[in-house]
């Protein structure tokens, strides 16, 4: 079976555990060749940003080293046994950004990507290089080779201390979201370059041949929907014959983790899991989604798609894994 999968970052890592393990794959590295299932993860871009004259991509990096064994579980992202000495020397030089933490084990996956960037690489080529060393067991796809990066449009931070500073600025979303912890209110999400860019065709290809697709509990704006933003993106979602489950990243009304409630908030969505089930909105009436699963408790009614409550808490890979199962289920998939 092919399965693919709409992810950002810790998240949508933490999702692609269960659903290999639901298929019968180890949660962590390869599965053996003759393995009858295929996973395809197409990753959210819109994170990614340049520092120190660095590529980094904190969603793809997340699934990479979640998937390889290699990331540190505590944080959810960033290398395990991670050391600090460039950023203590970058932070002496007072070389911004001091406020976005690259260890010195994350900077070497930076140095290699860029380097092959800089000779020509398109992202997708370097990622799959980076994988060789992880093998993280599923296909992680860039949803596109093209520049996709979100900003933000924000109440500027300075705007009280200084009388001629704009009330609002853009930054970009990594400003936003580490430097401020999305204090400031967000306005509005800009997709730089997604007007240019276009679907990575290998990610379209894994949509249209899927046989089912499952939108991960990511973030649903600046993960997901950046995902969706790309062009060509949605248009094969339109047209996949496989059928299309979502799941709620919000439980109880809050998200599970991070800000997504201050995303939400942006582009006037309330924060529950029938505002993110209607956001997306029901196959059958035009929208995204075939099926949709909330956390036990949270009723939600999405016009045109079918709603199912189930324990969506990602505490281990076990109830991780039975939550993918129940995704497939309603899909009405067999593994
Ligand atoms: P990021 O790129 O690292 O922010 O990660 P993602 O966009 O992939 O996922 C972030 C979302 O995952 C947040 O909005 C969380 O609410 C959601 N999330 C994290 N853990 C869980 C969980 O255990 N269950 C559910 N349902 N959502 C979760
Ligand atoms: N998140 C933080 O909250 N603070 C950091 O300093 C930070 C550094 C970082 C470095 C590499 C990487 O791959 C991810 C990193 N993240 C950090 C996580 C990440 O940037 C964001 O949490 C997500 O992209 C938000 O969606
Ligand atoms: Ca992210």
């Amino acid at each position: 079976m092919k399965v693919t999968v709409l992810v950002g970052g810790v998240g949508g890592a933490r999702f692609l555990m269960g659903v290999k393990a639901a298929l019968g794959l180890p949660a962590v590295g390869r599965g053996p060749d003759d393995h009858p299932h295929d996973v395809t993860a197409v990753v959210n871009i819109g994170d990614d940003i340049w520092l120190h004259g660095l590529r980094v991509c904190p969603d793809l990096d997340t699934c990479m080293y979640t998937l390889g064994g290699g990331i540190d579980s505590e944080k959810g992202w960033g290398r395990a046994a991670e050391t600090w000495s460039i950023a203590e020397e970058l932070a002496a030089y007072e070389a911004d950004a001091t406020w976005f933490g690259l260890g010195d084990r994350d900077i070497a996956t930076h140095l290699v990507r860029t380097r092959m960037l800089r000779a020509g690489y398109p992202l997708s080529q370097v990622t799959e290089a980076l994988c060789h060393r992880w093998a993280p067991g599923v296909h992680l796809l860039p949803a596109s080779d093209d520049r996709v990066e979100t900003h933000v449009v924000i109440d500027n931070p300075e705007a009280a201390a200084t009388d001629d500073a704009p009330p609002q600025i853009a930054v970009h979303f990594q400003e936003w979201w580490i430097r401020h912890k999305a204090g400031p209110r967000a306005h509005r999400f800009a997709s730089i370059g997604a007007d240019q860019a276009s679907v990575l065709p290998d990610a379209r290809a894994a949509i249209a041949d899927a046989d089912v697709v499952l939108v991960a509990p990511s973030n649903p704006v600046v993960s997901i929907g950046t995902v969706i933003g790309v062009p060509g993106v949605a248009q094969a979602l339109v047209a996949t014959p496989a059928p299309i489950v979502g799941l709620s990243p919000i439980v109880g009304g809050r998200p599970v983790r991070g800000h997504a409630d201050a995303c939400l908030e942006a582009i006037g969505v309330e924060t529950s899991a029938q505002g993110v089930g209607r956001h997306y909105g029901g196959r059958g009436e035009g929208g995204l989604l075939d099926g949709y699963l909330v956390h036990t408790g949270d009723h939600a009614e999405v016009p045109g798609a079918q709603v199912r409550e189930v324990p969506l808490l990602m505490t281990d890979v076990d109830a991780t894994a039975e939550m993918a199962r129940r995704a497939f289920e309603l899909a009405g998939v067999r593994t």
